[in-house]
């Protein structure tokens, strides 16, 4: 058993890092502030080949794999726990759906730009209706023949605003559940789809999320995204690897907190020692470490099951499960180190419990993981 990075994955971490905390770590803050979404740095992450890590090099990707593209998430979020999302939003369930399941011709018309960074992708699974019941789609897809009309809406929708291509699904086969469920390429620039305001959100200020109206939405026929009725496994594959992402997304964020909190329990003296000193204090600090490291392990363990061609749905739900609750428990422990200081915006330990809290519900709640890893056991 090797848990050594190759060189070329040690090479993209500390790249990642090193963008990551000198351009991003300063300005998240305000970005969180002003709830805006960085164009500017999505733009540099496209320079530096970041949305192309996980795509093979036929579609425009650097074919580096998941886990090259999971430590990128990883340190993208531990400075910006906003940008993570967007980033791993576009990557894993936005242009995953096309490269996993789309013939030649759609990789080369969409994964191609979406690996290069020239357009974003989003994922349009969830409705008003369909949230931890995926199967309870509303949205329809009728086919005249020539086309595909599609009507409905999807919400929570991260990259909603920005993004130039959209995988839905809808129901062609009415009836027949989760099996008359279909999905679709939808491209952004076409009549009758719309887009709302983006959501007032607790956390990841700076990324966006918004909903997806489409009226009488005509698409070809060659949008259908493999074949009919597949829609609802094919996103359920899907799911199993952005909850990888999530994962690594909440490793970020974790990380970020022992990091402040571990530098401010130095720093900050009482009784006449910095708190460091304090067993209270160092037991908070050992306890976040050791979470953190399992959860990693977690992490990568998925990632380098996908990446060997290996069954990983139950170990990417442990992976998300596990490191979601250990950002947000992270997140608690630091503000409780910082103590007042850490309830006040003056410093990030309340930003990275508002952004954590996300982690336990999107892409499946934390209830939704425990039900997939009890199938995954037999139950
Ligand atoms: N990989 C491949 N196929 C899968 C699968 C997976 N991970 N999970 C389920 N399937 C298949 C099943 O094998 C079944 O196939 P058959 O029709 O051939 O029997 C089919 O999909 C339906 O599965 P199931 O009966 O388990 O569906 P349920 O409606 O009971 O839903 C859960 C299962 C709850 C696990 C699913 O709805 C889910 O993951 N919900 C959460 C959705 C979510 O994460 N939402 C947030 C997304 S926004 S980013």
């Amino acid at each position: 058993m090797d848990f050594e990075l190759n060189e070329s994955q040690v090479m993209i971490q500390h790249m990642v890092r090193d963008f990551a905390q000198k351009e991003l770590a300063p300005i998240a803050a305000d970005l969180d502030r002003e709830e805006r979404f960085p164009r500017e740095i999505i733009d540099k992450m496209a320079k530096l080949d970041l949305f192309a890590l996980p795509f093979s090099e036929e579609y425009g990707g650097t074919g580096d794999g998941y886990l090259a593209y999971v430590l990128a998430v990883e340190e993208i979020s531990r400075a910006c726990a906003s940008t993570g999302i967007t980033y791993a939003a576009h990557c894993s369930i936005g242009t995953g759906p096309i490269y996993l399941f789309g013939t030649e011709e759609q990789k080369k018309k969409w994964v191609v730009p979406c690996a290069k960074g020239e357009m974003l992708a989003a994922f349009g699974l969830t409705e008003p209706d369909a949230g931890s019941d995926a199967g309870g789609t509303k949205t329809t897809a009728v086919s005249d023949g020539k086309q595909w009309v599609i009507n409905g809406s999807k919400c929570f929708i991260t990259n909603a605003t920005y993004a130039g291509v959209v995988i839905i699904t809808a129901v062609t086969e009415p009836g027949q559940g989760t099996r008359g469920i279909s999905s679709f390429i939808v491209p952004r620039d076409i009549s009758g789809f719309s887009v709302s305001a983006p959501y007032k959100k607790l956390g990841l200020r700076a990324s966006d999320t918004a909903e997806i109206i489409l009226e009488d939405v005509r698409i070809p026929q060659d949008c259908l995204l493999g074949k009919r009725g597949d829609g609802f496994k094919q996103f359920m594959k899907v799911l199993d690897c952005g909850r990888i992402s999530i994962g690594a997304l909440s490793v970020g964020i974790a990380q970020a907190c022992l990091d402040a909190a571990l530098a401010y329990a130095k720093e900050r003296k009482q009784f006449g020692q910095p708190i460091s000193k304090f067993q209270a204090i160092q037991f908070k600090l050992a306890d976040m470490a050791m979470a953190i490291e399992l959860a990693r392990l977690a992490v990568y363990q998925a990632a380098w099951l996908k990446d060997q061609g290996l069954p990983f749905t139950r170990e990417s739900a442990i992976a998300k499960l596990f490191a979601s609750e250990t950002a947000v428990k992270s997140a608690l422990e630091a503000i409780q180190i910082f103590g007042g200081y850490g309830y006040t915006n003056e410093y990030p330990v309340e930003r990275y419990l508002r952004d954590a809290k996300l982690m336990e519900i999107g892409e499946g709640t934390s209830e939704i993981q425990r039900l997939v890893i009890a199938r995954q056991l037999g139950c």
